[in-house]
């Protein structure tokens, strides 16, 4: 019993701590698995209350959206993106190379795919439930000659399952712990698609304390914070956006953030536009608003994050032309990746004194919540830009942080 995170237990033998694993479905994007990662915590932390277990991190790549060529995307390490002792002050938590390590292999007891009731549910009768159900989608794993099973698993072509089933699932998180603590005597249980679990409580404390632990990695917040004391004259001593460390310690009044003198913007395009979504403007259109809200909140400067292709961010910039971009140089694409470039113009519009962002986007909402968490008048951030057509432009949903 020497193996770490190993012990015995009277009457027990050696017991050691449970790893639990997930993934999700592939064309999901970065800012909807960070969310997917604030449920699975909460499945963590109802497991902990029983037996000792660790999360391990998922590593990052294959997304569709990081589509950066000539640069590696795959098997990222979360410490590339996140602060992990600030991940680890809330769970436990390891990185996958980690858990190879500590054991003893890329092995996977048990791999969990869970999906929904094949007959659906009926209206009305709404209830929390889990059942071991068939696959009812194509599996995507595969027996190899020795019986093990398969898979993606993050692109290390090494790991494999030893067992495979599906679990039909509706409910929130914590309804599969008593699987993973009675039905299983698995020590590494992975979640597949894990999206199919719901929040446990949606904006409560728990789900802030998880939000707050996913601090941005260091060096990201360090070249955010240079660009806008350099082309935003914004620093968090002026700007009133201090900033602490460790996040168990940082509570602040909302609204006593200032943020820095520039409009904060986001402008999701691509699949957005392609889409022909309503909701979302045309390029006009959003020029025209960005200068409205210049004039009605007197800023000289605008920070413009987007995915816009080529063709169009050359066409904001002649819309637009004090408009500011943070281009990163194929260096810094290289070195901090597509996630880390999200991060860089979260981090920059997480601290305007005004953001306004687009319609139903999870990377607006993960800036809502940043904002949040820095202490900003909800006035300055719940706010989007309008579709043309739009008749009932309904404004974001106001959260409230709870401490
Ligand atoms: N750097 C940067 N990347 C962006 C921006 N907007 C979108 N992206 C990229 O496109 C992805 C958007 O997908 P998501 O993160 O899933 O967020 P979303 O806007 O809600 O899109 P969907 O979830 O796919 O509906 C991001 O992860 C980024 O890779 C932006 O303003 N700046
Ligand atoms: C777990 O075990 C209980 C008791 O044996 C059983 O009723 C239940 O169906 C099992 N659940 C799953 C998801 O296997
Ligand atoms: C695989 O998992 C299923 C579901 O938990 C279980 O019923 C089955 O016995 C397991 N098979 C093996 C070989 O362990």
């Amino acid at each position: 019993c020497l193996k770490r995170g190993c012990e015995r237990l009277a009457g027990l033998g050696c017991r050691c701590r449970g790893y639990l694993l997930y993934d999700v479905n592939p064309p999901e994007g970065f800012n909807l698995r960070r969310d997917v990662y604030i449920r699975v915590a909460s499945l963590l932390k109802t497991l902990l209350k029983s037996e000792a277990w660790v999360l391990v991190l998922p590593p990052w790549g294959r997304l569709y959206h990081w589509q950066s060529p000539d640069i590696h995307q795959v098997r990222i390490p979360w410490s590339e993106f996140f602060d992990l002792p600030s991940l680890n002050k809330n769970i436990p938590v390891i990185e996958y190379e980690q858990f190879l390590e500590e054991s003893g292999g890329p092995f996977i007891d048990q791999v969990y795919v869970l999906q929904s009731y094949a007959e659906g549910w009926k209206e009305g009768t709404w209830e929390e439930k889990i059942d071991e159900r068939p696959c009812i989608d194509q599996l995507m794993y595969s027996k190899d000659k020795h019986e093990y099973y398969r898979g993606w698993f993050w692109g290390y072509e090494e790991t494999r399952g030893l067992n495979v089933s599906c679990l039909s699932v509706q409910g929130s998180a914590s309804i599969i712990a008593p699987v993973l603590l009675k039905n299983t005597s698995a020590r590494s249980v992975m979640l597949d698609r894990a999206e199919n679990l719901l929040h446990d409580h949606y904006g409560g404390r728990d789900y802030w304390n998880t939000r707050r632990s996913m601090v941005f990695a260091k060096h990201l917040r360090v070249v955010g914070d240079e660009f806008r004391r350099k082309y935003l004259h914004s620093t968090d001593e002026a700007d009133r956006t201090d900033y602490n460390e460790d996040w168990t310690q940082m509570k602040v009044k909302l609204g006593t953030a200032v943020g820095g003198p520039y409009l904060g913007v986001h402008l999701r395009r691509k699949d957005f536009i392609w889409g022909h979504r309503e909701d979302v403007p045309s390029l006009h259109g959003a020029v025209k608003k960005i200068r409205s809200l210049m004039e009605k909140h007197k800023l000289k400067r605008v920070f413009i994050a987007t995915d816009a292709i080529v063709e169009e961010t050359e066409e904001l910039k002649k819309l637009l032309p004090e408009m500011v971009r943070f281009e990163p140089t194929w260096e810094e694409l290289e070195l901090y990746k597509d996630g880390g470039i999200a991060i860089i113009d979260q981090w920059i519009c997480a601290h305007a004194r005004y953001f306004t962002g687009t319609s139903v986007s999870t990377f607006s909402f993960r800036i809502h919540e940043e904002r949040e968490i820095l202490g900003f008048d909800p006035k300055t951030t719940y706010n989007r830009f309008c579709g043309e057509k739009e008749r009932n432009c309904e404004q974001p949903t106001h959260w409230k942080i709870v401490y």
